[in-house]
């Protein structure tokens, strides 16, 4: 039978580290009041309640100003190309199973130019967190628009984007994931929580982050949104475990933000990790298995 390892995922062993332990030396680079300040913040409070310190830590990014954040800390990084952050992951995972990996990149980085990758990463389902820093845009190159571009919704924030938006929760779910989540920068404690619990659940972990962008629009109108339009699906009652449901309020997402674990298969698959590890003692187990 295949196991999944939770070992490295933190456990009893394992204690608090305080958020600090992962800043690295350099100082961010992001315009002031940027979203990604609160998505580094909550990763590394996450990273820090799981308990493991940073040499046992990679993180990867993809490109773009999200993509900064292994740059500013102290684990492994590598702040590889824009829209393959998932693919390198998943590399570095399976040459050093025992790394807590956890990736991160913009939507223009994971919904837009890799976003091919994802439905792939999700059938092979690596013991992996993925954070799409969903700005709603492409922040580092002047705010291009992004498949999430909630300004495709009708004019929200009159940028005129003239494709239908892309719902990177309802993306994640029909193809299969087995934890998706969404959290929102205006909403910290819930963010760090839910990256903590991505972490530690068994496999693929899909975290959608709604973000602030200045290069993207008026800061303080995304911020006002987010917090106006902020459901926590705590709140509405909303069991993880049922997949059907999750599915009709991801539908509904955009008008109001749903903050919280969409879904969370309570019989977590086998990982992709777990089922290299069963096919490389295969030979051994069959010879020992023929000496008798
Ligand atoms: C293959 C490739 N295409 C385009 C670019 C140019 N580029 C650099 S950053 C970026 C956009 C980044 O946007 P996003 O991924 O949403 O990250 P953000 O800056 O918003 O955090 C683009 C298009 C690139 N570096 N590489």
């Amino acid at each position: 039978m295949i196991s999944t390892d939770s070992e490295h995922r933190g456990g009893a062993k394992s204690g608090h580290c305080p958020a600090r332990a992962y800043r690295g030396e350099l100082k961010p680079t992001w315009c002031a009041g940027c979203g990604d300040f609160g998505v580094m913040t909550a990763l590394f409070r996450a990273v820090g309640a799981v308990g493991r310190p940073a040499h046992e830590i990679a993180f990867v990014s993809g490109i773009g100003c999200s993509g900064q954040i292994p740059g500013y800390s102290a684990a492994y990084g590598f702040n590889s190309l824009q829209g393959r952050a998932l693919p390198i992951a998943q590399g570095i995972k399976i040459a050093r199973p025992e790394l807590l990996v956890l990736v991160v990149g913009g939507d223009g980085d994971g919904a837009s130019i890799g976003g091919g990758y994802l439905p792939h990463a999700i059938r092979r389902n690596p013991d992996l967190t993925y954070l799409v820093v969903d700005s709603g845009g492409n922040g580092k190159t002047d705010g291009q628009f992004a498949a999430t571009d909630p300004s495709a919704r009708g004019g929200e924030l009159q940028r005129g984007a003239l494709e239908a938006l892309e719902n990177p929760i309802l993306f994640a779910l029909t193809y299969g994931a087995n934890f998706v989540a969404q959290g929102l920068t205006a909403d910290l404690d819930g963010l760090s929580k839910m990256i903590e619990d991505g972490i530690r659940y068994p496999g693929f972990a899909f975290i959608n982050v709604k973000s602030p962008c200045l290069g993207c629009g008026d800061l303080e109108m995304q911020v006002l949104l987010q917090k106006a339009k902020m459901r926590k699906l705590s709140s509405m009652g909303h069991d993880s475990s049922d997949l059907e449901r999750a599915i009709k309020i991801a539908r509904e997402d955009g008008d109001s933000l749903h903050a919280g674990v969409f879904y969370r298969n309570p019989n977590p698959p086998a990982t992709f990790g777990s089922k290299v590890k069963e096919l490389k003692q295969r030979p051994a187990k069959a010879a020992a298995e023929a000496v008798g």
